[in-house]
């Protein structure tokens, strides 16, 4: 089964997002694996983001994920990588479809509320980077032996 990489940036915990965020892969179907409130330090930040290194942007990209707690997450399920990507909507909240978690609250490109891994490879290498082995959960949904 799938699993991806996903993290409330520092915006969308100020503003009380969580919830919100959590909500919607919830009912969507996907199952959390993994999750913690955190600061990143700096190194770790550098390295998570170290595709865009030379970037103009890599400066400011440290500065900010770094400036307050996130909500990093593991969820699974099939195509979780591409169709959370989907759910997250465009980059750039201005291009971003209404219903899409930044077409619906982020505002610029820079604080815009959710990062998610774009690929199978940065999916293995994010989780990796932010969780243990001993802190991502397996377990069924018993919820069909309980409920009729
Ligand atoms: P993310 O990695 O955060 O999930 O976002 P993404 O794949 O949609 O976008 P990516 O190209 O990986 O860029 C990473 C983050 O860098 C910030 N950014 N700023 N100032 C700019 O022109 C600019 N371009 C990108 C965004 O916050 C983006 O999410
Ligand atoms: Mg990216």
């Amino acid at each position: 089964m799938e699993r991806t990489f996903l993290m409330v940036k520092p915006d969308g915990v100020q503003r009380n997002l969580i919830g919100e965020i959590v909500s919607r892969f919830e009912k969507k179907g996907f199952q959390l694996v993994g999750a913690k409130l955190m600061h990143i330090p700096t190194e770790l930040a550098e390295q998570h983001y170290g595709e865009h290194k030379e970037r103009p942007f890599f400066g400011e990209l440290v500065d900010f994920i770094t400036s307050g707690p996130v909500f990093a997450m593991v969820w699974e399920g099939e195509n979780v990588i591409a169709t959370a990507r989907q759910m997250m909507g465009s980059t750039n909240p201005k291009d971003a479809a209404p219903g899409t978690i930044r077409g619906d609250f982020g505002l610029t490109v820079g604080k815009n509320v959710i990062h998610g891994s774009d690929s199978p490879a940065s999916a293995a290498r994010e989780i990796g980077l932010f969780f243990k082995e001993a802190e991502l959960v397996e377990y069924k949904k018993l919820v069909n032996e309980w409920v009729y």
